[in-house]
């Protein structure tokens, strides 16, 4: 899931100038509402993807014991929607453990379920196809759940659970469990109880969001720009950051757009506009403990 330089909601709940560490831009403007002091809430969601990371060490770390073959528990943690975990089809209680390699504190947890194409589609017995020939469809008129359970534990033995949706009634392909005060906890386990048809469970994301205990990253260096034609620049840097945020605008305090990268330190970014003739970049780096903000650097044209 990508929310780089998109606001994410378009409510006063869950505006993004809530966040205590939120500062106006220098061009803001009070006429237009910009200044309005945002309402006083408990918990915000922006806290959740503007301050935290996903705290899971991406490619490791995630155990299942059932997975399709070509569809590993790996899937759920790689950060990429089009890519997830499928249950063994004997599977009957499908599960997926994530080890965040030590205590965090845990603020979030998403679940992104997936739809599996291999899926065949098969009418239940008695139902007849409705609309034009060859162009029919059948309509499901009975309504199915999702269920599923999940815990955290610190030692992998003693489990207790963050949110409970065995009996929810409800079939949501994706849910968020937030935690505003954070809960200390190294595992984070998802048993997947019920699916529509009684599916194999599919999950393209298991994210967790919060904080470890140690130490940022080092901040990226050796930052290099350099505008290849109007609308692209090649991007590059050095670093040993789980993660990366590249953003760029036109002027150094105006670094309005962002793109997310894991496990590399390069980026092509094909979003320029020709008639601007200056750009700037700054690389932020991340890892479950922080963020490590970047220097300027001007792009070279
Ligand atoms: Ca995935």
């Amino acid at each position: 899931m990508q929310l780089c330089g998109v606001r994410p909601y378009f409510s006063d709940k869950f505006h993004i100038t809530k966040h205590p560490k939120y500062k106006y831009p220098s061009d803001a403007d009070p006429k237009n509402g910009a200044l309005r002091k945002p309402p006083p809430v408990q918990s915000t969601l922006s806290d959740i993807f503007s301050a935290f990371y996903p705290v899971q060490k991406l490619k490791s770390a995630i155990r299942n014991p059932a997975s399709s073959q070509d569809q590993p528990a790996q899937n759920a943690v790689d950060e990429n929607i089009r890519t997830w975990w499928k249950a063994a089809a004997r599977d009957k209680t499908p599960w997926l453990q994530v080890d965040l390699g030590d205590s965090c504190s845990v603020h979030a947890v998403q679940i992104n379920f997936a739809d599996d194409m291999g899926l065949a589609p098969q009418l239940p017995q008695g139902a007849r196809l409705v609309g034009e020939a060859g162009r029919g469809r059948y309509i499901e008129e009975r309504s199915f759940c999702t269920g599923w359970l999940l815990e955290a534990s610190a030692d992998g033995k003693s489990w207790f659970i963050l949110e409970d949706k065995r009996n929810a009634g409800t079939d949501l392909p994706h849910d968020l469990v937030v935690k505003p005060e954070g809960i200390s906890a190294r595992y984070i386990r998802l048993t997947v109880t019920d699916t529509p048809y009684g599916a194999p469970a599919c999950v393209s994301g298991l994210r967790v969001f919060g904080r470890g205990q140690g130490n940022a990253p080092g901040q990226a260096v050796k930052v290099k720009a350099l505008r290849t034609d109007g609308m692209t620049m090649q991007v590059n840097w050095q670093g040993d950051a789980v993660g990366y945020e590249v953003l760029w605008g036109h002027r150094p305090d105006k670094l309005y757009h962002s793109y997310r990268v894991f496990a590399s330190t390069e980026l092509e970014i094909r979003a320029l506009m020709a008639d601007v003739e200056h750009y700037y970049v700054r690389v932020d780096a991340f890892n479950k403990n922080g963020i490590t903000v970047g220097e300027v650097v001007s792009v070279e044209w």
